[in-house]
Protein backbone atom coordinates (compact mmCIF):
# COMPACT_ATOMS: atom_id res chain seq x y z
CA UNK A 1 0.00 0.00 0.00
CA UNK A 2 0.94 3.86 -0.60
CA UNK A 3 1.91 5.56 2.47
CA UNK A 4 1.33 8.75 0.18
CA UNK A 5 -1.84 10.44 0.80
CA UNK A 6 -1.97 14.08 -1.11
CA UNK A 7 -4.82 15.88 -0.98
CA UNK A 8 -7.95 15.57 -2.67
CA UNK A 9 -8.01 16.51 -6.09
CA UNK A 10 -4.15 16.01 -6.67
CA UNK A 11 -4.06 15.02 -9.66
CA UNK A 12 -1.68 11.92 -10.68
CA UNK A 13 -0.59 11.30 -14.15
CA UNK A 14 2.29 10.20 -16.12
CA UNK A 15 4.02 11.89 -19.06
CA UNK A 16 5.46 11.04 -22.56
CA UNK A 17 6.74 13.02 -25.26
CA UNK A 18 6.02 12.90 -29.60
CA UNK A 19 8.89 11.92 -30.95
CA UNK A 20 10.27 9.26 -28.04
CA UNK A 21 7.19 7.36 -28.76
CA UNK A 22 4.73 7.93 -31.19
CA UNK A 23 7.27 6.58 -34.73
CA UNK A 24 5.30 6.89 -37.49
CA UNK A 25 7.76 9.36 -38.76
CA UNK A 26 6.52 8.87 -42.48
CA UNK A 27 3.07 8.69 -41.93
CA UNK A 28 -0.03 10.77 -42.70
CA UNK A 29 1.88 13.56 -43.71
CA UNK A 30 4.08 14.54 -41.57
CA UNK A 31 6.90 16.35 -42.02
CA UNK A 32 10.66 16.17 -41.23
CA UNK A 33 11.63 17.14 -37.52
CA UNK A 34 15.25 18.36 -36.03
CA UNK A 35 15.36 15.08 -34.17
CA UNK A 36 14.46 13.16 -37.33
CA UNK A 37 17.73 14.81 -39.26
CA UNK A 38 20.11 14.24 -35.97
CA UNK A 39 18.95 11.07 -35.19
CA UNK A 40 20.21 10.37 -38.79
CA UNK A 41 23.43 11.87 -38.77
CA UNK A 42 26.07 9.18 -37.94
CA UNK A 43 27.77 9.99 -34.39
CA UNK A 44 24.92 11.95 -33.09
CA UNK A 45 22.53 8.61 -31.36
CA UNK A 46 24.74 6.54 -28.84
CA UNK A 47 23.33 3.27 -29.76
CA UNK A 48 23.18 4.48 -33.90
CA UNK A 49 19.32 4.28 -33.34
CA UNK A 50 16.52 6.29 -34.27
CA UNK A 51 13.06 6.78 -33.96
CA UNK A 52 11.19 5.88 -36.87
CA UNK A 53 9.19 3.72 -34.89
CA UNK A 54 10.00 4.13 -31.54
CA UNK A 55 6.76 2.96 -29.27
CA UNK A 56 4.86 2.66 -32.50
CA UNK A 57 2.02 4.03 -29.84
CA UNK A 58 1.05 6.07 -33.35
CA UNK A 59 -0.25 3.14 -33.92
CA UNK A 60 -0.86 1.92 -30.71
CA UNK A 61 -1.65 4.42 -28.81
CA UNK A 62 -5.32 2.94 -27.96
CA UNK A 63 -3.64 0.13 -26.08
CA UNK A 64 -1.27 2.62 -24.42
CA UNK A 65 -4.82 4.65 -23.24
CA UNK A 66 -5.49 1.26 -22.00
CA UNK A 67 -2.77 1.09 -19.95
CA UNK A 68 -2.98 4.30 -18.25
CA UNK A 69 -6.84 3.39 -17.35
CA UNK A 70 -5.44 0.70 -15.31
CA UNK A 71 -3.11 2.60 -13.77
CA UNK A 72 -5.61 4.64 -12.90
CA UNK A 73 -4.03 8.10 -13.43
CA UNK A 74 -6.17 10.71 -14.17
CA UNK A 75 -4.19 13.17 -16.66
CA UNK A 76 -1.93 12.28 -19.36
CA UNK A 77 0.98 14.97 -20.76
CA UNK A 78 2.09 14.52 -24.02
CA UNK A 79 3.46 16.49 -26.85
CA UNK A 80 2.24 17.56 -30.18
CA UNK A 81 4.49 16.83 -32.73
CA UNK A 82 4.62 20.06 -34.96
CA UNK A 83 5.34 18.78 -38.52
CA UNK A 84 2.57 16.45 -37.84
CA UNK A 85 0.33 19.67 -38.01
CA UNK A 86 2.36 21.89 -39.87
CA UNK A 87 4.91 19.88 -42.30
CA UNK A 88 6.72 22.39 -43.66
CA UNK A 89 6.91 24.48 -40.01
CA UNK A 90 3.98 27.21 -41.30
CA UNK A 91 1.73 27.35 -43.57
CA UNK A 92 -0.24 24.65 -45.09
CA UNK A 93 -1.88 22.75 -42.29
CA UNK A 94 -2.16 18.85 -42.88
CA UNK A 95 -5.59 17.69 -41.85
CA UNK A 96 -4.53 14.28 -41.19
CA UNK A 97 -2.20 15.55 -37.97
CA UNK A 98 -5.47 17.55 -36.43
CA UNK A 99 -7.36 14.27 -36.84
CA UNK A 100 -5.10 11.95 -34.85
CA UNK A 101 -4.55 13.75 -31.85
CA UNK A 102 -8.26 14.79 -32.30
CA UNK A 103 -8.80 10.98 -31.84
CA UNK A 104 -6.23 10.93 -29.00
CA UNK A 105 -8.18 13.69 -27.01
CA UNK A 106 -11.49 12.22 -26.96
CA UNK A 107 -10.85 9.00 -25.94
CA UNK A 108 -8.22 10.28 -23.25
CA UNK A 109 -11.73 11.77 -22.39
CA UNK A 110 -14.13 9.04 -22.63
CA UNK A 111 -11.38 7.14 -20.40
CA UNK A 112 -11.60 9.86 -17.70
CA UNK A 113 -8.03 10.91 -18.14
CA UNK A 114 -7.52 14.95 -18.82
CA UNK A 115 -5.02 15.56 -21.79
CA UNK A 116 -2.27 17.69 -20.37
CA UNK A 117 -0.83 19.12 -23.88
CA UNK A 118 2.84 20.38 -24.60
CA UNK A 119 2.95 22.24 -27.48
CA UNK A 120 6.58 21.70 -27.82
CA UNK A 121 9.12 18.88 -26.69
CA UNK A 122 12.02 19.57 -28.89
CA UNK A 123 10.76 18.22 -32.61
CA UNK A 124 11.11 21.91 -34.88
CA UNK A 125 10.28 21.00 -38.51
CA UNK A 126 13.35 20.55 -40.43
CA UNK A 127 11.81 23.57 -42.87
CA UNK A 128 12.31 25.80 -39.67
CA UNK A 129 15.53 25.38 -38.82
CA UNK A 130 16.68 25.58 -42.23
CA UNK A 131 15.41 28.82 -42.23
CA UNK A 132 17.43 29.86 -38.92
CA UNK A 133 15.67 27.83 -36.35
CA UNK A 134 14.86 28.93 -32.56
CA UNK A 135 18.08 31.16 -33.71
CA UNK A 136 15.72 33.71 -35.66
CA UNK A 137 12.95 35.32 -34.36
CA UNK A 138 10.37 34.28 -37.31
CA UNK A 139 10.49 31.03 -36.01
CA UNK A 140 8.91 32.28 -32.49
CA UNK A 141 5.80 33.92 -34.85
CA UNK A 142 6.04 30.46 -36.54
CA UNK A 143 5.63 28.93 -33.05
CA UNK A 144 2.73 31.22 -32.31
CA UNK A 145 0.35 30.64 -35.79
CA UNK A 146 1.22 26.76 -34.78
CA UNK A 147 -0.43 27.17 -31.33
CA UNK A 148 -2.96 28.71 -33.34
CA UNK A 149 -4.10 25.80 -35.42
CA UNK A 150 -3.61 23.57 -32.81
CA UNK A 151 -5.53 25.54 -30.21
CA UNK A 152 -8.75 26.44 -32.87
CA UNK A 153 -8.81 22.64 -33.18
CA UNK A 154 -8.17 21.12 -29.48
CA UNK A 155 -9.06 24.28 -27.37
CA UNK A 156 -13.01 22.90 -26.92
CA UNK A 157 -12.02 19.92 -24.73
CA UNK A 158 -8.56 20.30 -23.85
CA UNK A 159 -8.01 21.94 -20.21
CA UNK A 160 -4.38 22.02 -19.57
CA UNK A 161 -1.45 23.69 -22.25
CA UNK A 162 1.67 24.17 -21.70
CA UNK A 163 3.97 25.84 -24.46
CA UNK A 164 7.27 24.45 -24.18
CA UNK A 165 8.97 21.74 -22.70
CA UNK A 166 12.85 22.74 -20.79
CA UNK A 167 14.11 26.06 -23.13
CA UNK A 168 17.12 25.15 -21.30
CA UNK A 169 17.56 22.20 -22.97
CA UNK A 170 16.95 23.68 -26.29
CA UNK A 171 18.94 26.46 -25.80
CA UNK A 172 21.97 24.70 -23.92
CA UNK A 173 21.82 21.29 -24.93
CA UNK A 174 20.72 22.24 -28.80
CA UNK A 175 22.92 25.25 -29.69
CA UNK A 176 25.88 25.58 -27.16
CA UNK A 177 27.11 22.36 -25.94
CA UNK A 178 25.47 20.22 -29.36
CA UNK A 179 24.67 17.13 -27.91
CA UNK A 180 20.94 17.37 -29.01
CA UNK A 181 18.97 18.71 -31.60
CA UNK A 182 20.04 21.28 -33.85
CA UNK A 183 23.84 19.81 -32.29
CA UNK A 184 24.93 23.30 -32.68
CA UNK A 185 27.83 25.09 -30.84
CA UNK A 186 27.59 28.24 -30.55
CA UNK A 187 26.97 30.25 -27.31
CA UNK A 188 25.83 33.48 -28.82
CA UNK A 189 23.15 31.67 -30.51
CA UNK A 190 21.99 29.37 -27.52
CA UNK A 191 21.23 32.66 -25.80
CA UNK A 192 19.10 33.87 -28.98
CA UNK A 193 17.41 30.65 -28.78
CA UNK A 194 16.26 30.85 -25.36
CA UNK A 195 14.75 34.49 -25.95
CA UNK A 196 12.79 32.93 -29.23
CA UNK A 197 11.77 30.50 -27.55
CA UNK A 198 10.51 31.87 -24.41
CA UNK A 199 8.75 35.13 -26.68
CA UNK A 200 7.05 32.26 -28.58
CA UNK A 201 5.93 31.19 -24.90
CA UNK A 202 4.83 34.52 -24.23
CA UNK A 203 2.77 34.93 -27.65
CA UNK A 204 1.17 31.58 -27.85
CA UNK A 205 -0.27 31.79 -23.86
CA UNK A 206 -2.72 35.02 -25.31
CA UNK A 207 -3.43 32.96 -28.29
CA UNK A 208 -4.26 29.54 -26.37
CA UNK A 209 -6.35 31.74 -23.93
CA UNK A 210 -8.93 33.08 -26.72
CA UNK A 211 -9.26 29.33 -28.57
CA UNK A 212 -9.51 27.61 -25.60
CA UNK A 213 -11.20 30.32 -23.01
CA UNK A 214 -11.28 29.17 -19.00
CA UNK A 215 -7.89 26.17 -19.59
CA UNK A 216 -5.13 26.82 -17.99
CA UNK A 217 -1.87 27.54 -20.02
CA UNK A 218 1.97 27.14 -18.79
CA UNK A 219 5.05 26.65 -19.40
CA UNK A 220 7.21 23.36 -18.02
CA UNK A 221 11.16 24.33 -16.70
CA UNK A 222 14.10 21.59 -15.95
CA UNK A 223 14.62 22.86 -12.65
CA UNK A 224 17.29 21.61 -9.90
CA UNK A 225 19.27 23.08 -7.06
CA UNK A 226 22.71 24.04 -7.80
CA UNK A 227 24.93 24.13 -4.28
CA UNK A 228 29.13 24.91 -4.34
CA UNK A 229 31.19 21.98 -3.92
CA UNK A 230 33.07 23.73 -1.13
CA UNK A 231 32.74 26.57 0.29
CA UNK A 232 35.10 28.59 -1.29
CA UNK A 233 34.45 31.85 -3.23
CA UNK A 234 35.07 30.78 -5.72
CA UNK A 235 32.91 27.95 -5.85
CA UNK A 236 30.45 29.91 -4.64
CA UNK A 237 30.85 31.75 -7.47
CA UNK A 238 30.64 29.43 -9.84
CA UNK A 239 27.13 27.95 -8.04
CA UNK A 240 25.88 31.32 -8.79
CA UNK A 241 26.76 31.14 -12.33
CA UNK A 242 25.74 27.89 -12.77
CA UNK A 243 21.72 28.93 -11.24
CA UNK A 244 22.02 31.64 -13.29
CA UNK A 245 22.68 30.02 -16.15
CA UNK A 246 20.12 26.99 -16.03
CA UNK A 247 17.24 28.01 -13.61
CA UNK A 248 17.23 32.04 -13.25
CA UNK A 249 17.71 32.78 -16.97
CA UNK A 250 14.26 31.20 -17.56
CA UNK A 251 12.27 32.25 -14.68
CA UNK A 252 13.31 35.97 -14.01
CA UNK A 253 12.47 36.70 -17.43
CA UNK A 254 8.63 34.57 -17.20
CA UNK A 255 7.76 36.06 -13.66
CA UNK A 256 9.62 39.33 -12.85
CA UNK A 257 10.31 40.44 -16.69
CA UNK A 258 14.22 40.72 -16.58
CA UNK A 259 16.82 39.02 -17.60
CA UNK A 260 19.31 38.25 -14.41
CA UNK A 261 21.48 41.38 -14.45
CA UNK A 262 24.40 38.97 -13.06
CA UNK A 263 24.08 36.04 -15.44
CA UNK A 264 23.98 38.75 -18.06
CA UNK A 265 27.55 39.98 -17.07
CA UNK A 266 28.81 36.19 -16.90
CA UNK A 267 27.65 36.17 -20.04
CA UNK A 268 29.70 39.24 -21.24
CA UNK A 269 32.84 38.37 -19.73
CA UNK A 270 32.64 34.78 -21.33
CA UNK A 271 31.91 36.80 -24.98
CA UNK A 272 28.51 35.08 -25.15
CA UNK A 273 27.28 38.73 -25.27
CA UNK A 274 27.60 42.36 -25.70
CA UNK A 275 25.40 43.51 -23.43
CA UNK A 276 24.34 45.05 -21.04
CA UNK A 277 21.64 45.43 -23.44
CA UNK A 278 20.81 41.58 -25.07
CA UNK A 279 20.65 43.03 -28.30
CA UNK A 280 18.06 40.35 -29.53
CA UNK A 281 15.78 41.87 -27.50
CA UNK A 282 13.22 44.32 -28.85
CA UNK A 283 10.96 46.64 -26.91
CA UNK A 284 7.79 44.85 -25.19
CA UNK A 285 9.53 41.23 -25.50
CA UNK A 286 9.76 40.45 -21.88
CA UNK A 287 6.25 42.33 -21.24
CA UNK A 288 5.20 39.42 -23.64
CA UNK A 289 7.16 36.79 -22.06
CA UNK A 290 6.33 37.77 -18.66
CA UNK A 291 2.68 37.40 -19.97
CA UNK A 292 0.85 35.81 -16.54
CA UNK A 293 0.36 31.84 -16.70
CA UNK A 294 -1.85 29.56 -14.58
CA UNK A 295 0.82 27.18 -13.57
CA UNK A 296 4.55 26.45 -13.80
CA UNK A 297 5.75 22.93 -14.57
CA UNK A 298 8.85 21.34 -12.96
CA UNK A 299 10.35 19.03 -14.31
CA UNK A 300 13.00 17.61 -11.68
CA UNK A 301 15.52 14.63 -12.00
CA UNK A 302 18.47 15.75 -9.70
CA UNK A 303 20.77 18.13 -8.06
CA UNK A 304 24.17 20.01 -9.52
CA UNK A 305 27.28 20.51 -7.19
CA UNK A 306 29.42 22.85 -9.06
CA UNK A 307 32.79 24.02 -8.22
CA UNK A 308 34.87 26.79 -10.58
CA UNK A 309 37.57 25.79 -13.05
CA UNK A 310 40.54 27.53 -12.93
CA UNK A 311 38.72 30.04 -15.17
CA UNK A 312 36.13 30.68 -12.66
CA UNK A 313 33.57 28.90 -14.92
CA UNK A 314 31.09 26.22 -13.13
CA UNK A 315 32.02 22.48 -13.93
CA UNK A 316 29.65 20.01 -12.55
CA UNK A 317 30.87 17.49 -10.09
CA UNK A 318 29.84 14.04 -10.82
CA UNK A 319 28.17 12.45 -7.31
CA UNK A 320 29.77 11.34 -4.93
CA UNK A 321 30.91 7.68 -5.14
CA UNK A 322 28.61 6.53 -1.65
CA UNK A 323 25.17 8.15 -3.58
CA UNK A 324 22.87 6.78 -5.11
CA UNK A 325 22.81 7.05 -8.79
CA UNK A 326 20.58 6.46 -11.59
CA UNK A 327 21.33 4.73 -15.69
CA UNK A 328 21.56 8.47 -16.39
CA UNK A 329 24.29 8.56 -13.85
CA UNK A 330 22.10 11.07 -12.19
CA UNK A 331 22.87 11.60 -8.05
CA UNK A 332 19.53 10.30 -6.55
CA UNK A 333 18.44 13.31 -4.29
CA UNK A 334 14.89 13.95 -3.46
CA UNK A 335 15.54 16.43 -1.39
CA UNK A 336 16.42 18.67 -4.46
CA UNK A 337 13.24 18.11 -5.74
CA UNK A 338 12.05 20.00 -2.14
CA UNK A 339 14.44 22.75 -1.91
CA UNK A 340 13.41 23.45 -5.49
CA UNK A 341 9.61 23.22 -5.48
CA UNK A 342 9.81 25.58 -1.75
CA UNK A 343 12.08 28.41 -4.05
CA UNK A 344 10.68 28.94 -6.56
CA UNK A 345 7.28 29.35 -4.77
CA UNK A 346 9.28 31.55 -2.41
CA UNK A 347 10.91 33.58 -5.62
CA UNK A 348 8.81 33.76 -8.08
CA UNK A 349 4.92 32.82 -6.46
CA UNK A 350 3.63 31.04 -9.02
CA UNK A 351 -0.27 30.61 -9.03
CA UNK A 352 0.14 26.72 -9.38
CA UNK A 353 2.95 24.36 -9.91
CA UNK A 354 2.43 20.59 -11.07
CA UNK A 355 5.74 18.13 -11.20
CA UNK A 356 5.49 17.36 -14.95
CA UNK A 357 8.10 15.37 -15.20
CA UNK A 358 10.07 13.43 -12.30
CA UNK A 359 11.47 9.05 -12.94
CA UNK A 360 14.47 7.19 -13.42
CA UNK A 361 16.08 5.37 -15.68
CA UNK A 362 17.17 1.55 -14.08
CA UNK A 363 17.30 -1.40 -16.05
CA UNK A 364 16.16 -4.55 -14.36
CA UNK A 365 15.87 -7.80 -16.42
CA UNK A 366 12.28 -10.03 -15.89
CA UNK A 367 12.48 -13.24 -13.78
CA UNK A 368 10.97 -16.46 -15.21
CA UNK A 369 7.40 -15.38 -14.40
CA UNK A 370 7.86 -12.33 -16.56
CA UNK A 371 8.09 -9.94 -13.30
CA UNK A 372 10.20 -7.19 -13.21
CA UNK A 373 11.55 -5.54 -10.02
CA UNK A 374 12.35 -2.55 -9.93
CA UNK A 375 12.37 -1.74 -6.41
CA UNK A 376 15.02 1.13 -7.29
CA UNK A 377 12.79 3.01 -9.55
CA UNK A 378 10.28 2.67 -7.34
CA UNK A 379 12.24 3.47 -4.00
CA UNK A 380 12.95 7.07 -6.23
CA UNK A 381 9.63 8.02 -6.82
CA UNK A 382 8.71 7.04 -3.37
CA UNK A 383 11.13 8.85 -2.39
CA UNK A 384 10.14 11.85 -4.57
CA UNK A 385 6.41 11.89 -3.97
CA UNK A 386 7.05 11.91 -0.29
CA UNK A 387 8.97 15.68 -0.48
CA UNK A 388 6.07 16.37 -3.17
CA UNK A 389 3.97 16.03 -0.21
CA UNK A 390 6.23 17.72 2.38
CA UNK A 391 6.25 20.75 -0.33
CA UNK A 392 2.73 20.83 0.35
CA UNK A 393 2.57 20.83 3.88
CA UNK A 394 4.80 23.55 3.74
CA UNK A 395 2.98 25.75 1.73
CA UNK A 396 3.96 25.09 -1.82
CA UNK A 397 0.66 25.19 -4.32
CA UNK A 398 1.32 22.07 -5.84
CA UNK A 399 -1.53 20.42 -7.91
CA UNK A 400 -0.30 17.60 -9.41
CA UNK A 401 2.45 15.40 -10.14
CA UNK A 402 3.47 13.03 -13.48
CA UNK A 403 6.04 10.25 -13.74
CA UNK A 404 8.13 10.28 -16.60
CA UNK A 405 7.36 8.16 -17.95
CA UNK A 406 4.51 5.49 -19.28
CA UNK A 407 6.69 3.73 -21.46
CA UNK A 408 10.49 2.66 -22.32
CA UNK A 409 11.40 5.12 -24.97
CA UNK A 410 13.61 6.58 -27.34
CA UNK A 411 16.23 9.12 -24.79
CA UNK A 412 17.56 10.96 -27.45
CA UNK A 413 21.02 11.24 -27.79
CA UNK A 414 21.24 8.11 -25.37
CA UNK A 415 19.06 6.08 -27.77
CA UNK A 416 16.83 3.42 -26.29
CA UNK A 417 19.31 2.16 -24.00
CA UNK A 418 18.06 4.35 -20.73
CA UNK A 419 14.87 3.18 -19.65
CA UNK A 420 12.29 5.16 -17.89
CA UNK A 421 9.24 3.45 -18.41
CA UNK A 422 6.66 2.35 -15.59
CA UNK A 423 6.29 -0.13 -18.17
CA UNK A 424 8.69 -1.99 -19.99
CA UNK A 425 8.86 -2.00 -23.69
CA UNK A 426 10.00 -4.64 -26.14
CA UNK A 427 11.81 -2.35 -28.93
CA UNK A 428 11.52 -5.75 -31.21
CA UNK A 429 7.64 -6.75 -30.67
CA UNK A 430 6.26 -3.47 -29.04
CA UNK A 431 5.29 -5.79 -25.99
CA UNK A 432 4.37 -3.62 -23.00
CA UNK A 433 4.67 -5.09 -19.94
CA UNK A 434 4.12 -3.87 -16.57
CA UNK A 435 7.31 -3.31 -14.31
CA UNK A 436 6.31 -3.49 -10.30
CA UNK A 437 7.11 -0.04 -10.38
CA UNK A 438 3.59 0.40 -12.34
CA UNK A 439 1.90 -1.71 -9.77
CA UNK A 440 2.92 0.49 -7.18
CA UNK A 441 2.08 3.92 -8.56
CA UNK A 442 -1.17 1.97 -9.35
CA UNK A 443 -1.62 1.77 -5.70
CA UNK A 444 -0.36 5.68 -5.46
CA UNK A 445 -3.01 6.85 -7.16
CA UNK A 446 -5.64 5.24 -6.21
CA UNK A 447 -6.96 7.49 -3.36
CA UNK A 448 -7.35 10.06 -6.18
CA UNK A 449 -8.23 7.49 -9.08
CA UNK A 450 -11.23 7.65 -11.11
CA UNK A 451 -9.84 3.73 -11.94
CA UNK A 452 -12.75 2.39 -13.92
CA UNK A 453 -14.57 -0.80 -11.71
CA UNK A 454 -14.75 -3.16 -14.98
CA UNK A 455 -11.49 -4.39 -16.24
CA UNK A 456 -10.91 -3.99 -20.10
CA UNK A 457 -9.41 -7.02 -21.31
CA UNK A 458 -6.19 -5.99 -22.22
CA UNK A 459 -6.16 -5.11 -18.34
CA UNK A 460 -7.78 -8.74 -16.80
CA UNK A 461 -3.85 -9.83 -18.57
CA UNK A 462 -2.18 -7.56 -16.03
CA UNK A 463 -4.13 -8.11 -12.78
O1 LIG B 1 13.37 12.03 -21.65
C1 LIG B 1 13.56 13.31 -21.15
C2 LIG B 1 12.42 14.21 -21.52
O2 LIG B 1 12.20 14.26 -22.89
C3 LIG B 1 12.69 15.62 -21.05
N1 LIG B 1 13.03 15.63 -19.64
C4 LIG B 1 14.05 14.72 -19.20
C5 LIG B 1 13.71 13.31 -19.65
C6 LIG B 1 14.78 12.31 -19.16
O3 LIG B 1 16.02 12.65 -19.68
Amino acid sequence: MSRHSLPEGFLWGVATSAFQIEGGAHEDGRGESIWDRFAATPGRIADGSNAVVACDHYHRWREDIELMRWLGVGAYRFSIAWPRILPRGRGRINPAGLDWYDALVDTLLEAGILPFVTLYHWDLPQELQDAGGWGVRETADAFVAYADAVSRRLGDRVRHWTTHNEPWCVAFQGHEVGAQAPGHRDPAESLRAAHHVLLSHGGAVEVLRRNSPGAEVGIVLILAPVSPATESAADRDAARQADGSLNRWYLDPLFRGRYPEDAIEDRVRLGHAQGPALPFVRDGDLRTIATPIDFLGVNYYSRNVVRAAPSGAPTVDPPAPERERTDMGWEVYPRGLYDTLVRVTRDYAPAKIYVTENGAAYTDAADAEGRIADQRRIDYLDAHIAQAGRAIADGVPLAGYFAWSLLDNFEWAHGYAKRFGLFEVDFETQRRRPRDSAHWYRQVVAPNSARDAEPQPLLRRMT
